[in-house]
């Protein structure tokens, strides 16, 4: 895992044909990430599970919503929402969840994510009652993340939005051991390129459904860099 550099994430909300899914698939991604805002339902989660099953490529279940979790994925993420103005999203959802999953779940397989969540308009940071942090409070939530934390990945999440990338590379150089996850607007080969300069990974969601061979183009973009 610590070697990705490119994943895919899909939204169970939305639809997509087994032509693009078996695309995004074989496309030569690193992982398949399930996870989005709204409207997930288990239904919708086992639906995308058992289907990209067909495909050897690692899948990954975000976990936003507690209704919505199940075994047969390679690994859980569970984001831990560091600029949210509610200790229940960086906190108290983790606490239940583990205490409620704990004996379904590997511990090998959970990851918890350090998330900032960087664009006001996006669903998650509605959702999450988040606050808009300027550049020195993510900076020092990178810190954190990394050094008080110890956790796995910091994840600055700009989803629907393509972010900063001068941001991106003063947070890189703040973590000494946390991988830095980008994510959010990359809709061009050049975009997926300069956010992999500074990120050790970035995760392509929106393109895929808005256009799929934009998509598919990003994974050579940033294997080729
Ligand atoms: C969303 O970070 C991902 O959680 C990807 O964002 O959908 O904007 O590509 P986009």
């Amino acid at each position: 895992m610590n070697a990705w550099q490119h994943i895919f994430k899909l939204d169970p909300a939305k639809e997509i044909s087994d032509e693009h899914l078996e695309m995004v698939c074989e496309s030569g991604t690193d992982a398949i990430i399930v996870g989005g805002t709204d409207n997930i339902t288990l239904d919708g989660v086992l639906d995308l599970l058992s289907r990209i099953r067909r495909y050897t490529v690692p899948c990954i279940l975000e976990i936003s919503s507690m209704d919505a979790i199940t075994p047969g994925f390679d690994y859980y993420y569970i984001p831990m929402v560091l600029n949210s103005k509610e200790k229940k999203w960086m906190m108290d959802i983790q606490h239940q969840a583990i205490k409620e999953f704990v004996d379904m779940l590997e511990y090998s397989e959970l990851l918890f994510e350090g998330y900032c969540i960087l664009n006001k308009d996006a669903k998650a940071f509605i959702h999450t009652n988040s606050y808009l942090p300027d550049e020195d409070d993510v900076i020092a939530y990178a810190y954190m993340a990394d050094k008080v934390f110890h956790l796995p990945v910091f994840y600055m999440e700009y989803s629907g939005t393509y972010g900063d990338p001068v941001l991106v590379e003063k947070v890189k150089a703040q973590l000494e051991h946390s991988l830095l996850f980008y994510g959010g607007g990359i809709e061009t080969v050049q975009q997926a390129r300069e956010m992999k300069e500074h990120a050790d990974v970035i995760i392509v969601g929106n393109r895929i459904y808005t256009d799929i061979k934009q998509a598919l183009k990003t994974v050579k973009a940033v294997k080729d860099s």
